[in-house]
């Protein structure tokens, strides 16, 4: 262990060690480090063994008969040609006039990014995304895009399911070569919840082009234009896809509110064309644009603009197809499905049914229907691994166009009032969360300002408080801090402003920003961080993603990067193994490195030591270990 520490010290290797290096540096003493990748695993498979894991403690169980998801056959030796090859070989511009080209209707499936958000609670690991993607490459090539990254699964990925968001990217994007790969962005925002100082955003976004994004889906939560441009330069600067993408709000036709009628998105989409978008993005959020919408909405926008068009929608209320016929109809370039097994509900409409209702239509996808079903069947062994984060949502809502409560949102927000105790009264929950939105003077609900609504519709509710009540100026209220942050103008400005009553009741008087936030916030000194995180963790070396990754979420990646320490490559163990342990003589298997694998099997768990240690007795690889862990249950 002492040479081992030696040969990789890198004063050792840069030839710049003195006669009293040895003497001086204790860090080669440090034998810790000895604990090898093997090791940390078992580690982490005896601690969920002995102790389990506490994310799926009291939730419903997988089945015990779910059969391991099945990668399907590979129909084709030699890829096709397929949008990123177009992308590599003649640009973004030229994809945009490729999709403006086809009659058929394109399709991007989001069951890697907003389809296990939207119905999993995001926490879907990235070995059942690896393992299906070489089947996307060979049968389905003729797909617009694969959405597998951003939203809230940047954040998921470290905090809740100890493993790099980056490597999922480099991963998929590597097994995936031929489709363009997709991502969320809240512009300003980031992958977080907060607006970010400029370089931040502009360095992360030059890293997720490098790591694999292809397109970017760049949003902003109050649909405030002034606050996307930043992001959206950078992903122009990147040379990929720019998305530049309007939410969706409201009723476009409803007289009674204005404020989001078809003008005020067809305003938008001529900001978005000047901007130097490729692509215009129409993202419904919540689900609630309906088919009278979509006939009057899209030929207002392809009259307005010559950018193709993709559109992103929830089938919350059920009846989203109607929508996307309406869309296709209308000319719409691009829709955003996902794969039946993780469709409908909170997340996109169904693949393989708007596929079916598109046959004997002007355009009628070339995708084929049975690939779609093999790889659906796949997702849905997969899904039923996840049992413990379903949401219970048992029939699509008309509620939606009540709430307006953004997909990914749902779910979340119900888990939240369940942990709250008011779980039995959801409904009021929704009806308050609609009062919010007025009183906050109708504003875009999304990520994060779909989080502020909630925040403070939560809070309403558990303190039994009114609208009116809140409204009253006589009346003390002590506001979520999200709400007075938002208040603040800190994530930027809704078309209009706040309702003035109400910042002034929030801020107490304090006078809010009303210009972009990211004015406002000092450059950061990149080097500099990357200096602070790497002495935090004892000196390990901090490449450029693991930097922006501590730049967007400084104690999240710091504690993963802790965590993994201890616990070495989890995200290798099979998503069984990884919520709920090991049986007695079972034996699994798990790829460390492409090629490496470790055979493990569990012999069994000893019973707890006097010293509140538990010893579990494994074979890794045939060779007798003993892992020791502490028993916390
Ligand atoms: C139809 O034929 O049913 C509607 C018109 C389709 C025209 C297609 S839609 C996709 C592509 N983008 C365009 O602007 N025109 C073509
Ligand atoms: C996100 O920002 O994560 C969303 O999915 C918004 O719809
Ligand atoms: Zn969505």
């Amino acid at each position: 262990a002492f040479v081992e520490n030696l040969l990789k010290h890198p004063t050792f290797l840069n030839n710049e060690y003195t006669t009293t290096f040895i003497d001086t540096t204790d860090e080669l003493f440090d034998f810790a480090q000895r604990r090898d990748r093997g090791t940390k695993v078992l580690t982490y498979i005896a601690d969920i063994t002995v102790n389990g894991h506490p994310e799926v403690q009291g939730r419903p169980r997988p089945h015990p008969d779910l059969k391991p998801p099945r990668m399907p056959e590979l129909r084709e030796e030699r890829l096709h040609q397929g949008t990123r090859n177009l992308l590599d070989d003649k640009g973004p511009k030229a994809v945009a006039d490729w999709m403006k080209a086809q009659q058929e209707l394109l399709f991007t499936d989001t069951t890697m990014r907003d389809g296990h958000q939207s119905l999993l609670a995001t926490r879907m690991r990235s070995l059942d995304m690896i393992k299906v993607a070489p089947a996307y490459a060979a049968n389905l090539p003729q797909l617009f895009s694969v959405e597998c990254w951003g939203g809230a699964t940047f954040d998921v990925a470290y905090r809740f399911l100890q493993e790099c968001p980056w490597q999922r990217l480099r991963d998929i994007r590597a097994a995936m070569p031929n489709i363009m790969t997709q991502m969320l962005l809240r512009a300003s925002n980031g992958v977080g919840y907060t607006n970010y100082p400029d370089n931040v955003v502009q360095s992360f976004v030059a890293q997720a082009a490098t790591s694999g994004v292809d397109v970017f889906r760049v949003f902003d939560s109050l649909n405030w234009v002034e606050n996307m441009r930043v992001a959206m330069d950078a992903v122009l600067e990147s040379g990929k896809v720019l998305e530049g993408t309007i939410c969706y709000t409201g009723d476009a036709l409803d007289p009674a509110r204005a404020k989001y009628d078809i003008a005020y998105y067809v305003k938008m989409a001529k900001e978005m064309e000047a901007a130097g978008a490729h692509i215009l993005g129409i993202k419904d959020m919540a689900g609630v644009m309906t088919a009278a919408v979509a006939d009057k909405l899209f030929p207002a926008l392809k009259d307005a603009v010559e950018l193709p068009i993709h559109f992103h929608t929830h089938d919350t209320s059920g009846a989203a197809i109607s929508t996307i016929l309406a869309a296709a109809a209308k000319g719409v370039d691009c829709v955003d499905v996902a794969m039946d097994s993780l469709s409908g509900n909170t997340s996109q409409p169904t693949f393989g049914s708007v596929l079916e209702a598109l046959k004997h239509n002007s355009r009628a996808s070339s995708i084929d229907i049975a690939a779609v079903r093999e790889i659906s069947n796949y997702w849905e062994a997969v899904r039923g691994q996840y049992a413990a984060f379903e949401s219970g949502m048992q029939a699509p809502a008309s509620e939606v166009y009540l709430h307006e409560m953004p997909g990914g949102q749902f779910t979340n927000l119900k888990a939240q009032a369940r942990s709250m105790g008011l779980e039995d009264r959801w409904h009021e929950v929704a009806q308050t969360y609609a009062d919010v939105n007025k009183m906050f003077g109708d504003i875009v609900k999304v990520t994060p300002s779909s989080k502020v609504v909630g925040d403070m519709a939560l809070m309403m509710v558990s303190q039994g408080l009114t609208r009116a009540e809140v409204e009253n100026p006589d009346k003390d209220v002590s506001f979520p801090d999200s709400v007075i942050d938002m208040m603040r103008g800190n994530l930027g400005q809704p078309p209009g402003g706040f309702p003035e009553a109400i910042v002034k009741k929030a801020l107490k008087g304090e006078k809010p920003l009303t210009d972009r936030p990211g004015k406002h916030l000092k450059p950061v000194d990149l080097e500099a961080k990357r200096k602070e995180i790497s002495e935090k963790l004892d000196g390990v070396e901090i490449d450029d993603e693991d930097l922006n990754a501590y730049l967007m979420y400084p104690k999240v990646f710091e504690e993963y990067a802790r965590r993994h320490e201890v616990y070495g490559p989890v995200r290798c163990l099979p998503t069984r193994t990884f919520f709920y342990g090991m049986e007695p003589e079972e034996e699994i298997t798990a790829e460390i490195d492409p090629g490496k694998t470790l055979e493990i099997r569990l012999q069994t768990v000893g019973t707890v030591q006097d010293d509140g240690e538990v010893r579990v007795f494994f074979e890794l690889n045939g060779q007798p270990r003993i892992i020791r862990v502490p028993d916390r249950k």
